[in-house]
């Protein structure tokens, strides 16, 4: 489980070589992100001045992590590669199939029995490739990243959208698909658009109610769920160093949720303090004898609008406590304005549940700020009015603030303390009357709230805020309630107003653990068997996808013109479904159930065109199959935002959808289609959209020409026989040209040509 000092020790002196060229190569001072980025170029990769958005590079991260419900997808690829072992360090951790219903012991006993099968595939899989292993109740991915692997200056990248976490610790760490974790494990290099670059100055300093995550929910308020599309977000400035690493990690965590490449911020004060406690000094002596690289430069920072693309400041001594929400992360209201918005959107004022947890808030000062509120609460005599619960980030997390009394501070009011997973965060929620579809609020520390989310209700109001903010609306069960100016009544008939949150930002006592869940790998696994039942119905071998045929899709259908926000989570649903994340089959049933069709407002229900009659968009898609139809799905904008699953793009593979034709992508899930042999397509010109009906034929005109930089030419025939040409616009460059050419790009390496 150890840190690998020598690798670490190895990117730092590649560093300050390649960083002073790279400076003289491009004639200016280097922000952070360029830094990182140079010093991980691909070796051959030509140092030159990339144009950003643009140019395809390659690069070579430094370590890959996988979570238990996209892993299973990436080591099935990764078995196919005919490797013996991960080419870079890689870890793999058990965190999303474990349900929240009873409480930790019970819930984790549950979740090993019914995912046994499922966590000894990984385990052995693991063990066999030379892959450390993180067991169930081990924590979140992105809490264990930060906590034992991350380091300033390094490049990683995770089959999970919010490895950015690790951004924190001041790395460039990006969430992928599992076919481009495949490469990097494969020892091949890592191919990324070279980022645009958006700096945000931090002036002030976070007082009172505010945290950081305050920070990025003003962020994402400004730049919305796709302002941050292929860019890096870079944090500078006094607001930036006087924060902790873990607060810092919670804003880069969220930065998914504006669609950025990733964030990050330079190597300080905090992160030597997270270093030492967290056991690797190290890190620390060998960072700071490149403190400079690791960091932008000062030019950059004092005069950031001629090096960024964009910059946006914010005051944090003048920043006011967010809560955002409802069913999108980006929608911001200030504390203060929270009882004008939900009253006129109607919104519903009764807080149900308080939740505190997920990767993006679940560090030690997250729990011990959150509880001081509790405390507060409890010595007032104040009855919470909304249930409670908690999931801490990591075994380590839990263990020390069990020992601290921060557990049974929460208890005191009678919170339920989950298993260190990500539970509800991820639709993992036993709740109790979910399924009545009542429209409720609840308020949670997480990154996410799209609707049905976390208990598959879509009436429950998701709203995003910090962990001391949740503390405070569980307590007063009032979403409009503002800690700031409002007061509670306590079981004396008084009046009282709870002061703002305190905490440690680390453990005085250091962090403790007794088992934090780690398996290393077997020194040889060249005779571990991996297991894979025929009959199981959580886990099923895959088979290679039919290479083109080299000739144009024509007789096409129209499976869905999905209207408005159509999410990973519409395409492939989480929560109940994450059982069959490693079955493709199975899975494939949930393919855009949650997308809702432009013709008819309604979603999972959409026309066959071969019978005339509406069905579930699965059962539709695989009647087209059977009769050897092929298929295109339309969409709107920010088409696959947020999750890195990859079924997204695997299910309309597998069930024979052709191209995904929409107004713009989410950056992974579009690599993710081009990397399983689909087209992703963008409409040349947006309107074209509105011509789309719901009885078209599609014919391609010119995929034989396929090209870079070549828009394709799609002939729609309406149902009256007139037709439109419609432009589709891509960026495949020659060697994504070859992925689709060959079936994915996996079948290339299989084939041994990539
Ligand atoms: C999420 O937060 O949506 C997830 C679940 O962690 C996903 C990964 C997945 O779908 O398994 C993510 O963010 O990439
Ligand atoms: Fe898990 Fe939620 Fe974090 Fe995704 S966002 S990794 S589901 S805790």
């Amino acid at each position: 489980m150890a840190f690998d000092i020598k690798m670490i020790e190895k990117v730092y002196a590649t560093m300050s070589a390649r960083v002073d060229k790279a400076r003289a190569l491009v004639g200016r001072p280097l922000t952070l992100s360029e830094k990182i980025l140079y010093s991980h170029l691909w070796e051959g990769t030509p140092s030159q001045a990339f144009t950003r958005g643009k140019d395809y590079v390659d690069f070579a991260p430094d370590r890959v992590a996988c979570q238990d419900a996209t892993a299973q997808m990436a080591l099935l690829q990764f078995m196919h590669a005919g490797k013996k072992t991960v080419a870079v360090p890689t870890t793999v951790h058990c965190d999303h199939l474990i349900q929240a219903k009873v409480g930790a012991t019970t819930d984790l006993a549950v979740a090993n029995s019914q995912s046994k099968e499922v966590f000894d595939f990984l385990s052995s899989v693991s063990n066999k490739y030379g892959i450390g292993f993180w067991k169930p109740g081990s924590g979140i991915i992105h809490q264990i990243v930060l906590e034992n692997y991350a380091f300033p200056g390094g490049m990683m990248i995770g089959t999970d959208s919010h490895t950015v976490n690790a951004g924190g610790l001041g790395m460039l760490a990006i969430g992928v698909g599992g076919a481009d974790a495949v490469d990097v494990m494969s020892g091949m290099s890592w191919e990324l658009k070279f980022p645009k670059l958006i700096g945000v100055k931090l002036t002030g300093k976070l007082n009172g109610w505010t945290a950081p995550k305050d920070v990025i929910l003003k962020v994402a308020d400004i730049l919305t769920v796709k302002g941050g599309t292929g860019a890096i977000v870079e944090y500078f400035g006094e607001g930036a160093t006087s924060m902790s690493c873990t607060g810092k990690g919670t804003i880069c965590n969220m930065g998914a949720e504006i669609g950025a490449t990733t964030s990050t911020f330079g190597y300080d004060d905090s992160m030597r303090r997270y270093l030492v406690a967290t056991d690797r000094q190290a890190i620390v002596d060998a960072a700071d004898k490149v403190a400079s690289y690791l960091t932008g430069d000062d030019e950059v920072y004092a005069n950031p609008a001629q090096y960024f693309d964009q910059v946006i400041e914010i005051n944090l001594s003048e920043l006011e406590p967010h809560i955002n929400g409802p069913f999108t992360p980006d929608r911001g209201t200030p504390v203060s304005k929270m009882k004008s918005e939900a009253a006129a959107n109607g919104w519903p004022l009764k807080v149900e549940w308080g939740l505190i947890g997920s990767c993006t808030n679940s560090s030690y000062e997250d729990m011990a700020r959150a509880a001081s509120i509790v405390e507060q609460a409890v010595a007032h005599g104040i009855t919470p009015k909304a249930e409670f619960g908690i999931n801490p980030g990591s075994e380590q997390i839990r263990y020390t603030i069990e020992r601290d009394g921060i557990i049974a501070t929460f208890e005191k009011m009678g919170t339920k303390v989950f298993t260190n997973a990500c539970g509800p965060c991820i639709g993992q929620w036993d709740r109790a009357g979910a399924d009545k579809g009542e429209k409720n609020t609840i308020v949670h520390s997480f990154n996410r709230n799209f609707s049905k989310r976390a208990d598959g209700n879509p009436n429950t109001h998701a709203f995003v805020t910090s962990p001391e903010m949740v503390a405070a609306l569980a307590i007063s069960g009032d979403l409009s309630f503002n800690p700031l100016t409002d007061t509670l009544l306590n079981d004396k008939g008084e009046q009282v107003r709870l002061n703002p949150p305190t905490g440690d930002e680390l453990p005085k006592r250091g962090f403790d653990v007794e088992d934090a869940g780690f398996q290393a790998p077997a020194a040889d696994g060249s005779s571990v068997q991996v297991a894979v039942s025929p009959t199981s119905d959580r886990l099923q071998l895959l088979a290679p996808f039919d290479a083109w045929d080299g000739k144009n899709i024509t007789g096409a259908k129209l499976l869905i013109k999905a209207f408005g926000k159509c999410t990973t989570d519409h395409i492939s649903m989480a929560g109940p479904w994450l059982r069959f994340r490693g079955h493709l089959d199975n899975i494939s049933n949930n393919m855009l159930i949650g997308a809702v069709n432009a013709f008819n407002q309604e979603a999972n229900k959409v026309k066959n065109q071969l019978t005339g009659e509406f069905a579930a968009v699965p059962a539709v898609q695989r009647a087209y199959k059977t009769a050897g139809v092929p298929t295109i799905v339309v969409g709107d904008h920010n088409y696959g935002e947020g999750s890195s699953r990859e079924h997204a793009a695997m299910e309309p593979r597998f069930l024979g959808v052709k191209a995904v034709l929409v107004k713009s992508f989410a950056r992974i899930h579009e690599t993710n289609l081009k990397k399983q042999g689909m087209l992703a397509l963008t409409f040349a010109n947006e309107a074209d959209y509105d011509k789309i009906q719901e009885n078209d034929t599609i014919n391609f005109l010119d995929l034989t020409e396929f090209a870079p930089g070549k828009p394709l030419t799609l002939e729609f025939v309406h149902a009256d026989g007139s037709k439109d040409l419609i432009l589709a616009n891509h960026t495949y460059n020659d060697s994504q040209i070859g992925w689709f050419v060959a079936g994915s790009a996996l079948n290339l390496i299989a084939a041994g040509k990539a």
